[in-house]
């Protein structure tokens, strides 16, 4: 069994809404994973990985100052990291290596039903609610307003009831809590989604490779998220514009076809998603006898 230092560390959410899709995404790298007792740490049984299960606030801190070597959080919480790391003059310490595709939302800025918003200059010596206080002071910043980012930890959309705020800036991903509380979005400051980070210090080469692999194994298993294997006939002399309506696709393998002189058989691995549209294009196009196929595993 190798020692702690060998093994590679994965920071990822304890309990919440990035949880599932984390260990799940890390399951279909091929790693098997067991909880332990107190359901702190999943050990890797079958690679020398284990994650670490922590609060989504501690996982930049926590590949910044090297405890884990990659973590999976919101970018929301990256950027907030960052920019706090900044104002405090230190630097940033992990860097970002993927965008996941779950865990989407917004940080946005909102109004009370009741109060007009004209734009930013309507911010102008107000006070707005937030635990996003470095993300928001950039936005004040970028449009030259002068306004206070009050501090809240949670429930930051009772603030103007409490009369702590006459503005929040919070997550949002249906808008339903903001809608429950007399709010509306008034502004856009952050798109954000779940995320890997890596930590920026060197590592020794075994560990090093073992951080390639599985980054490697993660580009594959996003990559098959939207890729489709497509196999369809096609006349030679439409040849070029099916090839053009391929999304996606780089060099499509053409093969002959047993008994035909004028079509040929065409397979392509396609990394978008593949509409019905694209396939009735490539019908009116002249292709038949299309099949799309998911795909299970790619290694680039
Ligand atoms: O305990 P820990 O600190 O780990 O958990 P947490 O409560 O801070 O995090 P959690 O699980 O709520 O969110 C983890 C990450 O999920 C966030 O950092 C975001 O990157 C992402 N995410 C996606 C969201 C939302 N969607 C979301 N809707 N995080 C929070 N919300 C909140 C939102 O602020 C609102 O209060 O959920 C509420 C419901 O949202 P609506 O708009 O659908 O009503
Ligand atoms: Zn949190």
């Amino acid at each position: 069994m190798e020692t702690p230092e060998q093994r590679i560390q994965i920071a990822v959410q304890k309990t919440g809404r990035l949880t599932d899709h984390s260990i799940d995404l890390l399951e279909r790298c091929g790693l098997k994973l067991t909880r332990s007792k107190d359901q702190l740490i999943c050990y890797g049984e079958n690679m020398p990985i284990d994650l670490l299960l922590v609060r989504d606030d501690d996982i930049p801190g926590l590949v910044g100052e090297d405890v884990c070597d990659l973590g999976i959080c919101g970018l929301n919480v990256v950027e907030e990291k960052r920019l706090t790391r900044e104002s405090e003059g230190r630097e940033t310490s992990f860097k970002q290596v993927f965008e996941l595709d779950f865990g989407h939302c917004r940080l946005a800025l909102a109004a009370p039903d009741s109060v007009e918003y004209e734009g930013p200059s309507s911010l102008e010596n107000t006070r707005i609610a937030t635990s996003y206080v470095g993300l928001l002071n950039q936005f004040l910043s970028t449009n030259g307003i002068n306004a206070e980012a009050v501090y809240f930890s949670g429930a930051v959309e009772i603030a103007p009831k409490l009369g702590r705020a006459e503005y929040i800036c919070d997550l949002v991903s249906t808008g339903g809590t903001l809608k429950a509380n007399g709010l509306r979005e008034v502004e856009t400051l952050l798109n954000s989604e779940a995320v890997v980070i890596q930590t920026q210090k060197p590592l020794g080469a075994e560990k090093q490779a073992l951080v390639d692999k599985i980054l490697q194994r993660l580009d594959g298993v996003l990559q098959v998220r939207e890729s489709k294997y497509i196999m369809l006939h096609a006349p030679k002399s439409a040849l070029a514009e099916i090839r053009a309506l391929l999304p996606g696709s780089e060099a499509p393998t053409v093969l002959s076809l047993d008994g035909s002189d004028d079509k040929v058989a065409v397979h392509a691995v396609c990394r978008e998603n593949v509409f019905w549209e694209t396939l009735e294009n490539l019908k009116a196009a002249g292709a038949s006898s299309l099949l799309v196929l998911p795909v299970e595993k790619m290694l680039a």
